[in-house]
């Protein structure tokens, strides 16, 4: 944590970000989560700063428990207590909250979880719940904290009145992402999360966000702050940051973290031209679309440094993806696989199962798809119905136990009554696996055997997986 002592007659306002996550209790962590300090957060100290407030932040990723937030709010003296939310982290953020409460510091929440279940946040001892963009509202905060002004009804924000959740009127969107300063990267101990990087794979990694939001509209998808608007810094701006981070750094990777990249052709070319012409000799991976990724355009950002791309599959079946509203068609999604293997970048699957109108036939569709192409990194979760998406409103009459943990299962549990039985999707999981480890065998086994192998669990999965556990308990599948 980054902080000195308030001089004695100083107003400034203070305000102590916290990220609650603590690595160690994901379970997801040590699978797939790639740790990066929190973007939202340090664009948030950014701005504040820039506003003139004091910040200072606790990052609890490398931490065992939350005891630090303690120490930081005896230290520091703040104003307010700001904490990010996941609904992974939700009990550990409500903690800080009763322990800023204890020491009188006003705490306000914002982040994914809160927007989504602010009456939870509220009820735990929150002042505020921001369920928007924060950066405006938090300089608000901060200034009306600080001069104990009353917070009731300030713009953006959610409070618990005496007869229910009081919102103040809406605050617009910030218009031109390129006013926001450079996130504040000397509040995260920055040299940790690149040490961490280089010893796990010889590059220094570091996380960049080029716009916010996403127009698209998955029916699954969670987007509580930014909704369905779409805005992007110029490609100069995000330069820009490129050179700090590899000035300030010695960045090498980056991980562009838009919902989705390159979402304006034009603007990626005119991004693409720039890391060319500038010679950042950086690499990086983004998530993309596989309607947006042209194999022309591949080219160029191969080029540029591509190294690996995430793409939503989702399903081997139209009819799946059209019940998502995904809005790809199959025919993009094999074209793209192919362009990228072409290409040479690796290729990062998601694929989901079990979502609503899912049969035994589009889950072997998506199968073969996977067996087809043969990416070279996966992640095969199960549908989970997160909290405001329309796929949770469809199925909310028949949610289980452990629902509201929502993505803190990492998609491994079945959290609604879906048409098969969980064991059934777990089998699946292990098939994906057991198909990818094959995939990887093939070029050091004979091909005689790996295809034996395979054709072995095919027919384990055909004659006695399926009918095992489907069989008995099989009710028709219900549709979307
Ligand atoms: C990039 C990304 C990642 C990157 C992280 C990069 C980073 N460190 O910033 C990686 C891949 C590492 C990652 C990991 C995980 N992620 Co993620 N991730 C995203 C993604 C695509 C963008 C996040 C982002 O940077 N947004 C841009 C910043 C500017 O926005 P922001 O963080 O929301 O902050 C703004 C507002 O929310 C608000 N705000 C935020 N905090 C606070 C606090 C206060 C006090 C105030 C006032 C305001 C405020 O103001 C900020 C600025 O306007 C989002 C989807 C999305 N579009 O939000 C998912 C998302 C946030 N991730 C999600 C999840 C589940 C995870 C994991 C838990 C996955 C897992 N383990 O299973 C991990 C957790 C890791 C962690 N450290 O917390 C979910 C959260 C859902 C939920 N309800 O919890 C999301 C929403 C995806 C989804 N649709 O399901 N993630
Ligand atoms: S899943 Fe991706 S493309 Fe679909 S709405 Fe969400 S962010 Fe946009």
């Amino acid at each position: 944590m980054t902080a000195e002592r308030r001089p004695a007659g100083r107003r400034a306002p203070r305000v102590l970000l916290v990220d609650p996550y603590v690595a160690r209790e994901d379970p997801m962590e040590r699978k797939f989560v790639e740790l990066y300090p929190s973007l939202g957060l340090l664009t948030l100290g950014a701005y504040l700063r820039h506003a003139g407030v004091e910040v200072a932040m606790v990052d609890l990723t490398f931490d065992r428990d939350s005891r630090a937030v303690g120490q930081a709010v005896s230290r520091f003296r703040p104003d307010v207590v700001g904490v990010h939310t996941k609904t992974l982290t939700a009990e550990r953020a409500c903690e800080v909250a009763r322990a800023a409460r204890a020491a009188g510091v006003v705490a306000v929440a914002g982040g994914p979880d809160a927007a989504t279940r602010p009456q939870l946040y509220l009820d735990a001892g929150f002042e505020l719940v921001v369920p928007g963009e924060g950066e405006p509202t938090l300089v608000d905060v901060a200034r009306k904290a600080s001069t104990d002004s009353p917070l009731l009804g300030t713009p953006g924000t959610i409070a618990k009145g005496l007869t229910g959740p009081v919102r103040g009127p809406p605050r617009p969107l910030l218009r031109h992402l390129d006013e926001l300063p450079l996130p504040a990267w000397d509040l995260a101990d920055m040299e940790r999360y690149l040490t961490a990087w280089e010893r796990a794979t010889g590059e220094r990694r570091a996380a960049v966000l080029t716009s916010r939001g996403c127009p698209f509209d998955c029916s699954w998808c969670s987007k509580p702050t930014f909704g369905r608007s779409f805005r992007q810094q110029s490609p100069e701006r995000v330069l820009e940051e490129l050179r700090e981070l590899k000035a300030r750094y010695r960045v090498d990777y980056v991980r562009f973290c838009d919902d989705v990249f390159g979402i304006s052709r034009a603007w990626l070319e005119r991004l693409l031209r720039g890391m060319l012409d500038e010679q950042l000799d950086l690499r990086f991976e983004c998530l993309a679309r596989v309607d947006l990724l042209k194999p022309d355009l591949l080219a160029d950002m191969r080029r540029a440094g591509l190294e690996r791309v995430y793409v939503g599959v989702e399903s081997g079946s139209q009819k799946m993806l059209d019940l998502m509203n995904r809005g790809t068609k199959l025919r993009q999604v094999e074209r793209t696989a192919q362009a990228l293997r072409d290409a040479g970048v690796r290729q990062f699957w998601f694929l989901m199962l079990g979502y609503p109108g899912e049969t035994e036939a589009d889950l072997e569709a998506t199968f073969q798809l996977f067996r087809r192409f043969s990416p070279e990194e996966y992640s095969v979760s199960i549908a989970v119905p997160v909290p405001g998406t329309r796929f949770h409103e469809t199925v909310k009459d028949r949610l289980r136990g452990g629902a509201t943990k929502g993505r803190g299962s990492g998609g491994r549990s079945l959290l609604f009554e879906a048409a098969y039985p969980e064991t059934f999707y777990r089998w699946a999981q292990t098939r994906f696996g057991l198909e990818a480890a094959l995939g990887k065998a093939r070029g050091r086994l004979s091909p005689k055997v790996v295809d034996g192998i395979g054709r072995a669990a095919d027919r384990f999965h055909e004659r006695v997986a399926t009918p095992l556990l489907t069989g008995a308990r099989r009710r028709p599948p219900r549709g979307g």
